[in-house]
């Protein structure tokens, strides 16, 4: 695993749908004594379909379902009538993602350079039914052919995750607190500095979208010049789309810890400081801290600041579409910039015709 990215990887099994069976049929009329065979073929069965979903970001969902199949054929009939092809099975996935084959390891697609549907496994065709077996020898045949097996396949699905949002902060600012309240994410927390040693990433999933939360251990004045924990832990934020800086009221330093904090990120890289940004007083449960906020708020005109507070709830929900729109003015990863219309997108594989039955 590479220092800025963290991986996520599910295992999924997939089956595309068998044929249906063709039919043996004949005609019965009036007049017709010694009808003709009239069995349809059966239906083609269901494909196996990637899509990308650009508001999915982990692979979350495939941890809770595991096996997809899509629908068999079904079978011909009489009266010349064809049996329905089987519904596709579209499994979306996030942008970024990499199918590979479970047992090899080969990469089957990589979703990092394209973001187009991938048909992986056709049904299996739909057998012929006895309206095709007609000769000058045989009038009547009985014979028809079976629907062919569609095709299944153990897949890896890899991802590597960058995080939307960057939360930065000295030690014991509140990080993993905030990190523990807003996602799924279960940090350790404690009353003493340093206590995450390595970056957690949570989850935030508000409005349909999933937002990626990155906590950092702490930061202290010279963590650029390796103090601390140093800054190999920047490179974990260096990525994301916006950063924020949490500011601890209750702390002595509460009034230069912004001005530090940038000073460091600017040393590690400018670019950091050019992200968007929110500013939040942690901690506005205990006292003094609605001064502290207004001292900060009137010293940083610029910046957007919210005091919170995990322990009553303080600002917390507004922090919540805050951080929604810090993630949305997120610049597209690609090719997938368009939001993608994943019912449009499934009535177009529902009417693509793949090959035609009668092999
Ligand atoms: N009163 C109060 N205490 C809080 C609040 N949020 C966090 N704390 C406490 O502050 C301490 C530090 O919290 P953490 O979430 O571990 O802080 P951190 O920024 O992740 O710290 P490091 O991992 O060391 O960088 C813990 O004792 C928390 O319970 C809050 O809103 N109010
Ligand atoms: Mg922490």
């Amino acid at each position: 695993m590479s220092q800025n990215k963290f991986a996520d990887e599910a295992l999924i099994e997939v089956c595309s749908g068998s044929g249906g069976n063709g039919c043996v049929a004949f005609r019965r009329e009036k007049y017709v004594p010694r009808g003709g065979p009239s069995g349809g073929d059966g239906g083609r069965g269901g494909a196996v379909v990637f899509t990308i979903r650009r508001n999915l970001r982990t692979l979350a969902h495939l941890r809770y379902k595991q096996s997809f199949k899509a629908e068999n054929g079904h079978d011909g009939e009489g009266s010349g009538r064809y049996g329905k092809n089987g519904a596709d099975i579209v499994i979306p996935l996030p942008p970024g993602s990499v199918l590979k084959d479970a047992d090899s390891g080969d990469i089957i697609r990589d979703f990092g350079k394209t973001h187009e549907d991938f048909l992986f496994l056709k049904g299996g065709n739909g057998g012929w039914g006895n309206i095709h077996f007609k000769s000058s020898v045989t009038q009547a045949p009985r014979k028809a052919l079976p629907g062919k097996s569609g095709g299944e396949a153990r897949l890896r699905v890899e991802l590597q995750i960058i995080a939307d949002i960057g939360l930065v902060g000295f030690p014991n600012a509140g990080k993993s607190s905030l990190l523990d309240r807003f996602t799924n994410a279960r940090p350790k927390i404690a009353p003493y500095p340093f206590t995450t040693k390595i970056p957690n990433l949570g989850v935030l999933t508000l409005d349909d979208r999933d937002i990626i939360i990155a906590d950092i251990p702490g930061l202290i004045e010279g963590a650029s010049e390796g103090h601390g924990l140093g800054i190999r832990f920047l490179k974990h934020i260096s990525r994301t789309q916006a950063l924020v800086f949490l500011v601890d009221l209750s702390d002595d330093n509460y009034r230069d810890a912004f001005d530090i904090l940038c000073r460091e990120l600017e040393a590690f890289s400018p670019e950091l400081i050019q992200k968007p940004r929110l500013l939040l007083g942690s901690k506005t449960d205990l006292e003094g801290s609605e001064d502290r906020l207004k001292e900060l708020t009137a010293k940083y005109p610029g910046e957007k600041i919210r005091g919170i507070s995990v322990f009553t709830g303080n600002g917390i929900t507004e922090l919540g579409w805050d951080l929604l729109e810090l993630a949305a003015a997120a610049p597209d990863t690609g090719a997938a910039a368009e939001a993608t219309d994943v019912e449009a997108l499934e009535a177009e594989i529902e009417e693509t015709e793949f090959d035609e039955a009668g092999d």
